[in-house]
């Protein structure tokens, strides 16, 4: 079995719910084992500013699926809760579900970049990941602990109805 990581984000169509959703999806998929999820996060785009805030999250998971299997598994997951890919670059989305690391494997498949290449600098990816996995190191050694010191929260905070 590989430990891998998820991370989740929705800014449309009701977050908190499409997290919520999308989180029970990893629990219920008969070949992912949903070990651990952290708290879900409310934090501002990265990107274009004028598009609704975010809901965060990451989920830490166990397979046996193949790294491209597991990416047809979460865009199988996103297309069913109604994503729609626009030509936007950075824009607005239902559900967004980013494999961040799978083992310590490195991968550059035309689909598939691993770790996800936008990871070290995204607070909103880092502060969650940190909440369930604080002595993670990423594949080129460097470990979560030290990185997080690096990256400034930028208004993220822990979600509360
Ligand atoms: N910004 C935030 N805060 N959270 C996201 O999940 C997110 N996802 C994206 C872009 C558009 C880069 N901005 C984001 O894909």
């Amino acid at each position: 079995m590989i430990t891998a990581y998820i991370a989740i984000g929705s800014n449309l169509s009701d977050p908190v719910a499409q997290a919520q959703k999308a989180i029970e999806a990893l629990r219920q998929h008969p070949h992912i084992k949903l070990v651990n999820c952290s708290s879900l996060y409310s934090s501002t785009p990265m990107g274009p500013q004028d598009q609704p805030d975010y809901i965060n999250a990451v989920a830490e998971i166990q397979t046996h699926l193949t790294p491209l299997e597991l990416l047809d598994s979460t865009q199988a997951i996103e297309l069913e809760q109604g994503r729609v890919r626009k030509a936007e670059r950075w824009g607005p989305r239902s559900l967004d579900l980013d494999i961040l690391l799978y083992g310590d494997q490195v991968i550059n498949h035309e689909r598939l970049t691993v770790p996800h290449y936008g990871m070290k600098v995204r607070e909103f990816v880092i502060y969650p990941l940190y909440e369930i996995a604080p002595h993670l190191s990423l594949p080129d050694g460097t470990e979560l602990q030290y990185l997080i010191k690096t990256i400034d929260r930028n208004g993220l905070s822990i979600w509360q109805a």
